[in-house]
């Protein structure tokens, strides 16, 4: 059987990171590609010399030429610039928006087969917006965000219920950054839901009102400690959660960035909602009952996402 090939575009912080992932756990082989000259050679190569030690068999290859990417399964985009201190996501939108369209159509002329899935800022456009450039189907493209947000929710509740993080589900629904939406109903400790364990005195309203706060600035936190850019860890390892999935069609049910058409009344929008990943790409879209509350939340977050595609359009033309 042929070996997986993973094209990781932008070979920075989350690049490198997703590439050590993908060689440890041998996904595939693994070509980087990045604008930057050596960046990625130098990364790939470095990556190579671990190999012999960690003991992985797979072909790293750094490269500044698309035609690498020729064939990819799965291509990750990481391109573009991360948050300084004082920066909000939406403050990317213009530089990434033109990286996503030279990403968008390095994608549509080498590896147009590929499950893509988008990590650049501001996540829930840019990820439309790659998807207009590449022209793949909407089933075969997603953002990586919800997985990171569920996984900041879950190690904050984790340490308050001073349990094991495996033990802990949590669900979160909407677009990336402040509006995202954690549904606590959904939100369990081995099945058990968290008003439950408030009611079982586990913990209070209050102290889970404030891991949902610090869970929805979760990004900023790390931008204000690291100073030099954003997380990268966390988020290459959803990313190959997600990856993963598809490749081994292990069909999970992870939070990501999938396009709506008319589930929870949305149309022709990326935003984060659960989806199942499988060997078809974007198989199925779960669609979940929700409360007024939590209703409420995820259509401000669909309206904030929206205003982002305005913002894209008057950019750039093109993408009316
Ligand atoms: P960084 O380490 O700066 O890497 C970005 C790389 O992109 C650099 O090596 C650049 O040279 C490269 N690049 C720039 N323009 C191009 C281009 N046109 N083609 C190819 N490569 C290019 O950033 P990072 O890895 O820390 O973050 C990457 C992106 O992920 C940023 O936009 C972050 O905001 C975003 N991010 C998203 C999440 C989510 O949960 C959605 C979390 C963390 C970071």
């Amino acid at each position: 059987m042929a070996r997986n090939k993973i094209a990781l575009i932008g070979a920075g912080m989350i690049g490198g990171t997703l590439a050590h992932l993908a060689a440890a756990k041998e996904l595939g082989d693994v070509v980087l590609f990045d604008i930057a000259e050596g960046t990625p050679q130098g990364k790939a190569l470095d990556l190579a010399q671990s190999g012999p030690v960690e003991g992985f068999d797979v072909n790293l290859k750094g490269t500044n030429d698309y035609a690498d990417i020729a064939g990819a399964d799965v291509c990750i985009v990481t391109a573009g610039v991360p948050r300084k201190p004082g920066m909000s996501r939406d403050d990317l939108l213009g530089i990434n928006l033109k990286v996503m369209k030279a990403v968008g159509e390095g994608i549509k002329a080498h590896a147009p087969n590929a499950f893509v899935i988008c990590i650049t800022n501001p996540l829930d456009a840019m990820v439309w917006a790659l998807r207009e450039f590449s022209g793949v189907p909407h089933h075969m493209i997603c953002g990586m965000a919800g997985v990171l947000d569920s996984a900041r929710f879950r190690h904050f509740l984790a340490e308050e219920f001073q349990v094991s993080v495996k033990d802990v589900t949590a669900f979160v629904l909407g677009g990336h950054g402040d509006t995202m939406v954690p549904v606590v109903e959904y939100s369990t400790v081995a099945g058990i839901p968290i008003p439950d364990l408030i009611k079982m005195g586990w913990s209070t309203q209050e102290k889970i009102d404030a891991i949902v706060a610090r869970t929805a600035s979760g990004g900023g936190e790390i931008v204000g400690l690291l100073k030099t850019g954003s997380a990268f860890y966390a988020p290459a390892t959803s990313g190959i959660a997600m990856a993963e999935s598809y490749l081994k069609d292990f069909k999970r049910v992870l939070p990501c960035a999938a396009h709506l058409s008319g589930q929870y009344g949305v149309d022709d929008l990326y935003v984060g909602v659960p989806i199942v990943i499988g060997a078809g790409g974007v198989e199925r879209i779960v669609e979940i009952p929700l409360d007024a509350k939590a209703k409420a939340g995820f259509q401000k977050s669909c309206d904030a996402v929206r205003e982002l595609l305005v913002a894209c359009k008057a950019i750039d033309p093109s993408l009316n």
